[in-house]
């Protein structure tokens, strides 16, 4: 009986525990882990799928490098020391702002970005652009100024909530930051003492499950939202004592609902006024937990929803409150905080935008490149992502692309953006290293899981840790390390930890370069540069998670983090490692009060813009009469990561839903094709009548128009994304709302 080993899924941030059986290189079959601590054997199609990811014929064996129209073979060797060489040249000449870091673990192998981050910090840039850039740094900036770190992030706490309110987000098929999102939606539909609420444009997947759907217009969130809190402020049913305790600035903030027309601004987003009532009572009156996503993130008032939803949750006392949103635990944050107030902090050079949580955004990196400015972008390192397909406006990518002196991807497979770089690297998959994951969707426990190595590597790809550290090596940024801890890390942990801790206390260039000096010394024995890296990081936890840990039932001794790691070598289906307590979540909060900031400066003029008429204005476009959502996530999508087309049996199903209203206006029957016009580009594409679209609305799936064995699959939805189309704080991109119009295919 062959032998079924557990690990976890890496096509999205839910990571399910799977199990797996292989042959050499390949996964030969899967099934859910009914023993995994988080997702008990919940897992989805493309959990179920994962073969294909792992085994293709695009896969990366060997280091490539450019020479004209063609890729080489070359050693590893030669591919490092000639990037070295470049990079130094480049930055010796133009300065630390010619270079970007771009990607860093994706949706599940997230130890190399701490290497990548690194070495950008060491050579002196801060560019780290990352899809995060591209929907979640509005909010990030949001709980910056009001909870006093951009990294104090809310979960739902189903568990003791009575109800579910969710926005802009479509878990029974994304499964987005919902732990068993599909089973958890189910629970709060079906329990007649529980509710599910939905407030979304499309009849989403989630949306059918709804006790209530209140199906507003694309578009309007952020009125529908100012409406909610005027509401909630205009009827007294605000927590008047959890405002007196924990919040600040409210005198500031209510007149800005108190005289608001939201019978008018109801009215622009389509809903009726006593549904939305009722909807606000329940929420300020029950607890209530509320999920929302890219349906807000990446709407076209993108920060200012996230600004709002804060402001909705802490005046009904739904912040850091049992049943309500919770602040989580983890081992790391996903970024630290970067407040741009500070003047250490960077912001782009010819877009301006700061760093929020370290990261900038994908959709200013064009203008970065294409910039006549002398510190222009000019080297990118590209890892775990593919711009070329993810990031919005393709063709402006591809024109910025060509003007780049160094372009370095690392991969598993030939990707568009591969094909454009000077060198590709190969690095091993999920499967073939040591890695993990940093997304955490517990509470009130805190998991952490390890990926083991269970498939072998093909050709020679490595760690992408590694990879890093012989870059930081060829560039000569690596101090000198004491012999004595590299015969260290060959003997005891406990011994080496102490000899580690104490040269790194003495020497701050050493400790700024950890996962480096990790990978060196320990990584060496452990064979791993990603295994050290963990272990190091696990060394430090007990340090500020002491609480958590006993509470978990540890007992926190100096050296618990290493055991903490031989519990993750024993236990492949990961363990508890920290548990939070749920009465004393608004602990968490950091600004210098102690209380939530309501008021935010910087929003106060955006805020009063939130006006019916002004909106009806804005969202009325003759030249472009439809909206198209450009990136339905459904079950046959994993972002682009899913290459050979075998993984959805050559299946077409990249089309474009739409309603039977406009359809039959223009004269589209089902299955047609249709031209799709936006101020970015057009495509052509087959329709496909929809009850889930609403009327004025056109939905097309992020995902497709990967190119494998030289043919392309479905269309490349970022043809049509304009990248100057984003939030005018934080650089988001507005893909669920993008000005459209359709014509019938005649030819
Ligand atoms: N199958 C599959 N699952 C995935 C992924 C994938 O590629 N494929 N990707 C993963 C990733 S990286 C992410 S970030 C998540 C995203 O997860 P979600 O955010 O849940 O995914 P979306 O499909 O964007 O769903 C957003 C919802 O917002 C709604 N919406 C659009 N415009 C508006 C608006 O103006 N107002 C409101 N209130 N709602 C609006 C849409 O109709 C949709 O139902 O999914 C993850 N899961
Ligand atoms: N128009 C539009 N665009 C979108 C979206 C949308 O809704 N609409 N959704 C967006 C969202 S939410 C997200 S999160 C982004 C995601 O976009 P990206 O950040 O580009 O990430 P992915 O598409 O998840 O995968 C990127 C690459 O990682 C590679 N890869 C897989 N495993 C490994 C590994 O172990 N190591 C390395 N080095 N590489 C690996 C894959 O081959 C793939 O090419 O795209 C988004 N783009
Ligand atoms: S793609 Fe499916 S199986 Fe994989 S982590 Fe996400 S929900 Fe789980
Ligand atoms: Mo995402």
């Amino acid at each position: 009986m062959p032998e079924w080993k557990k690990t976890f899924c890496a096509l999205c941030y839910h990571n399910c525990g799977l199990e797996i059986q292989t042959e050499g290189h390949r996964i030969t079959k899967v099934r859910p882990d009914r023993d995994h601590p988080r997702t008990k054997g919940y897992v989805c199609r493309k959990g179920m799928k994962i073969a294909h990811y792992q085994d293709h014929k695009e896969r990366l064996t060997h280091p490539l490098k450019r020479e004209g129209d063609q890729f080489v073979k070359i050693s590893w060797d030669q591919a490092i020391s000639e990037i070295a060489e470049k990079l130094k040249q480049i930055l010796g000449k133009h300065g630390p702002r010619a270079l970007a870091y771009v990607g860093g673990g994706g949706q599940g192998c997230h130890m190399e970005a701490g290497f990548g981050r690194t070495l950008l910090t060491a050579l002196g840039s801060q560019y780290h652009y990352s899809a995060l850039g591209q929907e979640l740094t509005g909010l990030f900036w949001i709980n910056g100024r009001a909870y006093g770190r951009q990294n104090l992030h809310l979960m739902p706490d189903l568990d003791r909530a009575e109800n579910f309110l969710a926005m802009g987000w479509n878990g029974y098929v994304s499964n987005a930051g919902v732990n068993r999102a599909r089973k958890r939606i189910n629970e709060f539909a079906k329990d007649p003492d529980k509710q599910l609420i939905v407030i979304d444009p499309l009849l989403s997947e989630t949306a059918r499950q709804a006790n209530t759907h209140l199906q507003i217009r694309i578009g309007t969130a952020a009125l529908f939202l100012k409406s909610m809190i005027a509401i909630i402020l205009q009827e007294g049913w605000e927590d008047k004592a959890y405002i007196s305790d924990y919040c600040q600035g409210f005198d500031r903030i209510a007149p800005w609902f108190k005289n608001f027309d939201v019978a008018s601004a109801l009215e622009v987003c389509g809903v009726d006024y006593d549904k939305v009532k009722e909807v606000a009572r329940v929420y300020a009156t029950r607890p209530t937990a509320m999920r929302t996503d890219l349906g807000l993130l990446m709407d076209r008032q993108s920060t200012m929803n996230s600004y709002l939803e804060m402001i909705l949750m802490a005046v009904c006392g739904r912040i850091g409150t049992p049943g309500g949103n919770v602040f989580n635990g983890h081992l790391m944050p996903l970024g630290p905080h970067s407040d741009e107030r500070d003047e250490r902090t960077w912001r782009t050079a010819s877009t301006g935008i700061p760093a929020i949580m370290g990261y900038f955004p994908p959709n200013v990196i064009p203008e970065e490149i294409l910039s006549q400015k002398d510190d222009r972008l000019r080297a990118m390192i590209v890892s775990g992502a593919n711009p070329l397909r993810s990031y919005a406006d393709t063709s402006v990518y591809e024109e910025a692309f060509k003007e780049l002196d160094l372009l370095v991807t690392i991969e598993i497979a030939m990707t568009e953006t591969a094909r454009m770089g000077h060198y590709v690297l190969p690095a091993r998959s999920a499967f073939e290293k040591w890695d993990t994951t940093f997304f955490n969707l517990t509470f009130p426990e805190t998991y952490f899981q390890l990926r083991h190595p269970h498939c072998d590597a093909r050709g020679e790809p490595l760690e992408e840790g590694d990879i890093f550290t012989r870059l930081a090596e060829a560039l000569g940024i690596l101090p000198e390390i004491p012999e004595s801890l590299f015969q260290a890390a060959y003997g005891d942990r406990k011994g080496f930890a102490s000899e580690l801790f104490e040269w790194i206390s003495q020497d701050k260039k050493a400790a700024r370069l950890l996962p480096f000096i990790a990978a060196k010394t320990l990584g060496k024995s452990v064979k791993s540069a990603h295994l050290a890296a963990v272990w190091g990081l696990l060394a430090m936890y007990p340090r500020h998670a002491a609480d958590d840990l006993s509470r978990a039932g540890y007992e926190v001794t100096p050296f618990l983090g290493d055991s903490l790691f031989q519990g993750l070598l024993d236990h492949p289906e990961g363990i508890m490692i920290g548990r939070l307590e749920p009465g004393e979540n608004l602990k968490k909060l950091r600004t210098p009060d102690k209380k939530i900031g309501l008021y935010i400066e910087e929003m106060a003029e955006w805020i009063m813009e939130i006006e019916p008429d002004a909106e009806k204005e804005s969202i009325n476009n003759p030249d472009f009469p439809l909206v198209l959502v450009a990136g339905r996530h459904f079950p046959y999508t994993a972002n682009s990561i899913m290459r050979d087309p075998e993984w959805n049996e050559h299946k077409a199903l990249c089309t474009a839903l739409m309603n039977n209203e406009d359809t039959q206006a223009l004269g589209i029957v089902d299955g047609q094709e249709a031209w799709v016009t936006t101020e970015a580009s057009r495509v052509k594409i087959p329709v496909e009548v929809s009850d889930m679209a609403a009327p004025g609305t056109v939905t097309i799936p992020h995902g497709f128009g990967l190119g494998y064995m030289g043919q392309d699959y479905g269309v490349n939805i970022n043809l049509l994304t304009k990248n100057t189309h984003r939030d005018r704080l934080a650089g988001t991109p507005f893909h669920r709302y993008v000005p459209c119009r359709v014509e019938a295919c005649r030819e």
